[in-house]
C-alpha cells in the first residue's frame, strides 16, 4: 500500500542516506513504499527514492481521515439499500428476479420442511417464493439495511409470517437458532465481484450451512469478449476532432482520463459488436471459494477475430447457476450477457486507450487480473493484459497493451 507523508520539518543532513539526490523540505508530500525499520522508510519524492528518517515525518491530513473511515463504507452501502430505489431497480429487473422464482418452483418438492437462508433478501421477495412456491419449514430472510422493518410487514401482509422470520443485522453478526439447508442469496456486482458482498455469502456459508446443504447460486462466471463500441467511443473521443469545424483534439488526453479511466457501468453491448466468440475468463465454485480467494482472481483469454473491425476495448458479464434439488432437474442460470434479456447490470465496458484495427482471424490473447483494495474492501481494479498477433503473420504485427481500471477506487 502506498502511503502519503508530509514532511514535518526540513531533512537532516543526509549524510546517511542511500539515495541523497533529493532533499526535502517541510511540507512536501512523500510517498512511503515500505516501512522496513521503526526510524527509516523506503519512500520517494518526484519520482526518486530513497530512505528518509521517520522522525521527520507525519502522517498527511488526508490519510488521517481515511484512517477513520471504515474500509466497508457500510454506512453509505446499507444507507443506500434502506431507500427503494436499489430494490425498485433489482425488483424490476424480470430476468434477475424471475431467474429466482424459476429455481424455488423446479425445486419446490425438494425445499419441503428445509431450513433456508436468504442472505441480503431486501425487500424479502425471494423468500416470500420460497414461502408461496414451496413448503421449507423455517425461512431466515436476513437484512442488515432499514428496509427489515418493512420487510417484515410485507412478510405479514402476504401472510407469510408463519414462515419467513426476519432478521435485521448484517449476516456476519446475526445469530440464528438453526443451521440452514439452503443458503440462497443474490449477491452479484457490476462485473460480478463489485461491492464484495460474495464475502458476507461465503462467511455466512461457513457458518450456517448444514454439512451437505446447497448454495443459489451454486457458481458464477465472468465473460470477457474484445468489442467495438463506435457510438461510446464518438461520444466521448472522437467529438474533440472537430466540434463547430475546430481542432479541438489537445482535449483528447483529459477525455482519456476523464472517460476512459474507469469502465464503463451499465453498457449494452450488441451481440454484433462483439468481435469474436466470448470467453469466459472466471470460474467461481461457491462451495469450495475461500474469502482469502478474493484478494486477487487471474483467468487468462484466447480469441480469434471472427470480420474485421476496430477494436475499442473488452466488455465483461457474469453468468450464476443453480443447481437442482431434483432428481435429473435442470439447473436454472442467470446469463446477464448481450445474447440474453438485458438485465439491470448490464454490461461493464473497458475502453483501450487508443483503438485498435483487426482483421478476420488474427488472435487478441492475454490474461485479467481482479485486485481486491487492500484498504476499500468493496472495490477492486481490473488488470487486463493483451496482445494481437496478426493473421498475416507479419512478424512486426503484434501489439501488446497493459491498462488497469480501477472500480471504483
Ligand atoms: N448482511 C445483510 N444484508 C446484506 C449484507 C450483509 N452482509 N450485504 C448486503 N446486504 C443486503 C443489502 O442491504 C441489500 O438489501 C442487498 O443485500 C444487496 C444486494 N446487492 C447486490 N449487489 N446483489
Amino acid at each position: 500500500m502506498r502511503r502519503m507523508h508530509l514532511v514535518k520539518s526540513m531533512s537532516p543532513s543526509l549524510t546517511s542516506l542511500e539515495v541523497a539526490a533529493s532533499s526535502f523540505c517541510s511540507g512536501d508530500r512523500l510517498i512511503v513504499h515500505a516501512k522496513p525499520s521503526s526510524e527509516w522508510w523506503w519512500a520517494e519524492l518526484r519520482g526518486v527514492k530513497g530512505y528518509v528518517p521517520v522522525s521527520y515525518l507525519r502522517q498527511d491530513a488526508e490519510e488521517e481521515e481515511e484512517e477513520g473511515q471504515d474500509p466497508w463504507q457500510d454506512e453509505e452501502y446499507f444507507g443506500s439499500y434502506g431507500t427503494l430505489r436499489l430494490h425498485l431497480e433489482m425488483l424490476s429487473d424480470k430476468s434477475r428476479t424471475e431467474a429466482y422464482r424459476q429455481v424455488i418452483l423446479s425445486n419446490s418438492a425438494s425445499l419441503r420442511n428445509k431450513v433456508v437462508m436468504d442472505l441480503g433478501c431486501g425487500t424479502g421477495i425471494i423468500s416470500l417464493f420460497c414461502a408461496q412456491l414451496a413448503e421449507p419449514s423455517e425461512v431466515y430472510a436476513v437484512e442488515a439495511s432499514s428496509m427489515a422493518e418493512y420487510t417484515r410487514q410485507l412478510v405479514k401482509q402476504n401472510g407469510c409470517e408463519e414462515v419467513v422470520k426476519v432478521l435485521q443485522g448484517r449476516a456476519e453478526e446475526i445469530d440464528l437458532p438453526e443451521q440452514v439447508d439452503v443458503l440462497v442469496s443474490e449477491w452479484m456486482g457490476n462485473c460480478l465481484l463489485f461491492e464484495f458482498m460474495v464475502e458476507s455469502v461465503l462467511l455466512a456459508r461457513d457458518r450456517w450451512l448444514k454439512e451437505g446443504g446447497v448454495m443459489w447460486p451454486s457458481s458464477a462466471a465472468l465473460t470477457l469478449v474484445p468489442c467495438q463500441a463506435n457510438g461510446y467511443y464518438a461520444e466521448k473521443m472522437a467529438f474533440w476532432e472537430q466540434p463547430y469545424g475546430l481542432d479541438f483534439t489537445p482535449l483528447q488526453p483529459l477525455a482519456r482520463q476523464e472517460f476512459f479511466t474507469k469502465p464503463k457501468f451499465s453498457h449494452l453491448i450488441e451481440p454484433n459488436d462483439c468481435l469474436t466468440a466470448p470467453c469466459d475468463v472466471l470460474h467461481l465454485d461457491m462451495y469450495t471459494l475461500q474469502v482469502k480467494d478474493l484478494e486477487e482472481i487471474k483467468g487468462q483469454f484466447h480469441f480469434h477475430v471472427k470480420t474485421s473491425g476496430v477494436f475499442h476495448g473488452f466488455t465483461a458479464w457474469f453468468t450464476v447457476h443453480f443447481e437442482s434439488l431434483e432428481t435429473g432437474g435442470a439447473s436454472v442460470e442467470l446469463n446477464t450477457g448481450p445474447n440474453s434479456e438485458p438485465t439491470h447490470w448490464k454490461q461493464t465496458l473497458f475502453m483501450l486507450d487508443r483503438p485498435v484495427s483487426v482483421n478476420a482471424e488474427d488472435a487478441i490473447s492475454g490474461t485479467i487480473r481482479l485486485h481486491r483494495n487492500p484498504v476499500w474492501r468493496r472495490h477492486m481494479t481490473v488488470t487486463l493484459h493483451w496482445s494481437i498477433n496478426s493473421s498475416t503473420g507479419e512478424t512486426d504485427n503484434c501489439q501488446v497493451g497493459t491498462k488497469t481500471f480501477p472500480m471504483w477506487r
